[in-house]
């Protein structure tokens, strides 16, 4: 194996969400089952929050959460992966913006900025998003996206709404 095909360690963000049946326990089954990955380390999580329902508003309130991770994957097995979770968490992906057991989106990989038809990293609507920035602000405030920090696109939005439902950043430790 040449050197340059050395597999390094990178680190990514995640967002992830859900409403319907105990999104609380699927969130924290899925970040295990990436831990338990020998190509995955789940390094830092944010509290967990309870927070009203983003566009498409008639639906129940969500729980959401980041998490911080190390991988060995490139971009797109890191989504295969979270996309394998979701599937084998039954979720069922009706409409858009609409109900789910489980979400689990890819926020930021590195530096990198992605553009490919089944993946836009930083996420494109992350930056609008107080379920996200919040949990995020958790893990990783300084963390850049688009030129400004986390805390800083955290100050700029709306946050009216979102309660923190469990303090204890090993609520997803089971
Ligand atoms: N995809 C492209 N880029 C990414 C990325 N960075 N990470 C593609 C993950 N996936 C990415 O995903 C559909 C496809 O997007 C994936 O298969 C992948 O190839 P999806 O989650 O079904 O997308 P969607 O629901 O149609 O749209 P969107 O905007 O991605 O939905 P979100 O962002 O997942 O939002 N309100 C609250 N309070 N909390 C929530 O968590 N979530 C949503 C869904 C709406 N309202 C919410 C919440
Ligand atoms: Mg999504």
């Amino acid at each position: 194996m040449n050197s340059s095909d050395v597999k390094r360690w990178q680190a990514a963000t995640l967002g992830l969400g859900g409403n319907i049946g105990d999104p609380v326990a699927a969130m924290a089954e899925a970040l295990r089952r990436l831990d338990a990955r020998r190509d995955c380390r789940v390094t830092a999580v944010s509290r967990l929050y309870r927070t009203p329902p983003w566009g498409k508003t008639d639906q129940d309130d969500f729980y959401n959460a980041c998490a911080s991770v190390e991988t060995l994957l490139e971009p797109q097995e890191l989504l295969a992966a979270c996309l394998e979770i979701e599937r084998t968490m039954k979720r069922v992906r009706v409409e858009r913006w609409g109900p789910r057991t489980i979400d689990i989106d890819i926020l930021t990989f590195a530096d990198r900025i992605i553009d490919a038809e089944h993946l836009k990293v930083p996420h494109p609507r992350m930056t609008e998003r107080a379920f996200v920035l919040m949990p995020l602000a958790d893990v990783d405030p300084q963390l850049s996206v688009q030129g400004r920090s986390v805390a800083d696109w955290l100050g700029s939005i709306d946050q009216a709404g979102i309660v923190i439902a469990n303090e204890n950043r090993a609520w997803w430790r089971g």
